[in-house]
């Protein structure tokens, strides 16, 4: 199907409805742009990836987008909302070998996926629907059947629900995150609340030091600050916010259906190694990930199914918190 045949078939079927309205940008993406009462938002139909979240009373998005992002077929996008499946990290759950290069997060956020539905709630919210199946080539880099579902709810909050199904014959393994990219005032200001006491792997600790020292996991102490670069991968399964005191806001994450929270900042020379991020850009994003990552495996038997979903709100901060 022809691109503009292809966008005049979303329009047609779904546009207008609660604020929706399809473009197609200038390297052949496809976007879904929702403006309603509460808020403005996109999503990206390459990997149902949300890009931008913007409750009408927030100065600032609430989700970070490099400038330096790579709106290409294929590409990774830099920002707002991954969705890492059916791995996290370098490899499937029990694979002996890392995935081939550049497929780190598993293949969904650089899938095309379909756009089935929008509907205007009652409470002035929008939902969109979006399906990613197996496919040949989906099935050479992960030999399984599936059936992969997100609803977006774009609101005064929003929500996301990501439901995994096995359609094959075999059980299979999955690890997954929604990899959200917060937008912040400044790293050095912020801090991570309602993770104290949860154990953590270091991944910065387990690179920099012997493998030993990524076998013992840590236990978190109070806030989490960011004095460097940071990437921890948390056993949490409780929410948890963020302080935001040069924003004047706190970031709450709700979440259900992860044992995982993940937590990262590049710091600068990760973040110049990366390539797509505008310098400086580091600065003003967080990623607080919710998933199941490393052990936390999610084992489907056939035609089980799985929903990890977050919901993300913003509250005032009194200033001098954090
Ligand atoms: O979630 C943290 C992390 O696993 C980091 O280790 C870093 O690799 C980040 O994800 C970004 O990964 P990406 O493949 O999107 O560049």
């Amino acid at each position: 199907m022809t691109s503009d045949i292809r966008l005049a078939d979303l329009c047609a079927r779904h546009g207008g409805t609660a604020g929706l309205v399809f473009r197609e940008g200038p390297a052949g993406l496809f976007f879904a742009d929702v403006t309603n009462r509460h808020a403005h938002a996109c999503v990206c139909l390459q990997g149902a990836q949300v890009l931008h979240w913007q409750p009408h009373d927030q100065a600032h998005p609430v989700l970070w987008l490099s400038a330096g992002a790579r709106l290409a077929p294929g590409k990774a996008i830099r920002g707002g909302i991954p969705i890492c499946w059916p791995w996290f990290g370098p490899a499937a759950p029990g694979s002996a070998q890392p995935q081939a290069a550049g497929s780190a997060h598993g293949f969904a956020r650089t899938q095309a996926w379909s756009f089935n539905g929008a509907q205007a709630l009652a409470d002035g919210a929008t939902r969109l629907c979006l399906r990613l199946t197996d496919t040949v080539q989906t099935r050479e880099a992960w030999p399984a059947a599936f059936d992969l579902e997100l609803r977006v709810t774009i609101g005064a909050s929003l929500g996301l629900e990501l439901t995994s199904r096995n359609t094959g014959s075999a059980v299979i393994m999955i690890t997954e995150a929604l990899h959200t990219y917060f937008r912040i005032g400044d790293i050095d200001a912020i801090a991570v609340h309602g993770l104290a006491g949860e154990s953590y792997f270091d991944a910065v600790a387990a690179t920099a030091a012997a493998p030993a020292a990524s076998a013992e996991p840590a236990e978190q102490e109070g806030a989490v600050r960011f004095p460097g670069e940071v990437d921890r991968v948390y056993d949490a399964r409780g929410g948890c916010h963020i302080d935001d005191p040069l924003l004047g806001r706190q970031l709450h994450i709700a979440k259900s259906g992860s044992a995982s929270t993940i937590v990262w900042n590049p710091w600068n020379a990760k973040a110049e190694r990366l390539g797509d991020i505008e310098p400086g850009g580091w600065r003003q994003m967080v990623c607080v990930e919710s998933g199941n990552a490393r052990a936390n495996t999610v084992r489907l038997a056939p035609g089980a199914s799985h929903c990890l979903s977050v919901r993300y709100h913003v509250k005032p901060l009194r200033t001098g918190a954090a």
